[in-house]
């Protein structure tokens, strides 16, 4: 996050961290690849592009077994009530999600348990199922990349406008690369963004999951808002894949 603020666990609760189960320290000293939303006791949703190969950039994607879901804590390195999981399932969009135009970049994550439904620090929060109207101000969060130029120790905060799609096709220089079921949020002047590292967490509009980081070109640059993942757009195919495991016992 550019020129965000420190979060509030109170705020953030739905908030996790997608890491590298063999965590080599490449990836922000604690294996963090992606962030990650707790939608359901059990299940996440996070970005398609996560689980591409970082090393062999190609589309590749890596086993669910190569990561593990940490959360309940807003300081990446303090482990105090944080709860960690396998991933049961992943459900990727395998047929559509393309590398190189970020086009449906979705993923409805299955853990192997439950959180506990009184846990003090993580509690899952509502899918938006409606489209967020433009000018509404969303939070984005993430331990992703400052304005200092590395990742966060603590989770990060950003207040960001919904950009309607007419202004960020028109008044953009992103309007060529948007493909249905992406939004834009941020500033057209630039300086405060999500950025690498967010990818796959949380933007919330009124206490509702209502987009997941995607893209940018660069971070925070005039004329380059983000782009996000809209959850109103998968909803019904969100909501199918986790109705297709309720009930197995995952
Ligand atoms: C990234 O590299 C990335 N400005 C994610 C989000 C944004 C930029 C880059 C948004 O994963």
């Amino acid at each position: 996050i550019v020129n965000g603020s420190l979060a509030s666990m109170e705020a953030t609760r739905h908030q996790v961290s997608l890491r590298r189960r063999l965590n080599d320290g490449y990836f922000f000293g604690t294996g963090h690849i992606c962030g990650g939303t707790l939608v359901r006791p059990n299940v996440v949703v996070s970005a398609a592009h996560c689980f591409v190969d970082q090393v062999i950039y190609d589309g590749t994607f890596l086993s669910k077994d190569d990561f593990i879901v940490v959360m309940g804590n807003v300081d990446r390195f303090n482990q105090t009530q944080t709860m960690t999981f396998d991933i049961e399932h992943l459900f990727l969009r395998l047929d559509k999600f393309v590398l190189s135009t970020y086009d449906e970049d979705i993923a409805v994550l299955i853990l192997n348990d439950s959180v506990p439904t009184n846990h003090p620090t993580i509690r899952p929060i509502e899918l938006a199922s409606l489209a967020t109207p433009a000018g509404q101000v969303c939070q984005v969060t993430g331990w992703g990349t400052t304005e200092e130029g590395y990742g966060s120790d603590y989770l990060m905060t950003l207040d960001v406008p919904i950009i309607s799609e007419e202004v960020c096709v028109n008044d953009t220089d992103l309007g060529h690369l948007l493909l249905p079921g992406m939004i834009c949020a941020g500033y057209e002047e630039g300086e405060r963004d999500a950025c690498s590292g967010d990818s796959g967490g949380p933007l919330v509009c009124q206490s509702q999951l209502a987009g997941v980081v995607s893209w940018g070109i660069g971070c925070a640059l005039p004329r380059f808002p983000g782009v996000y993942t809209e959850i109103a757009y998968y909803y019904d195919w969100i909501e199918e894949k986790i109705a297709s495991v309720d009930g197995d016992g995952s």
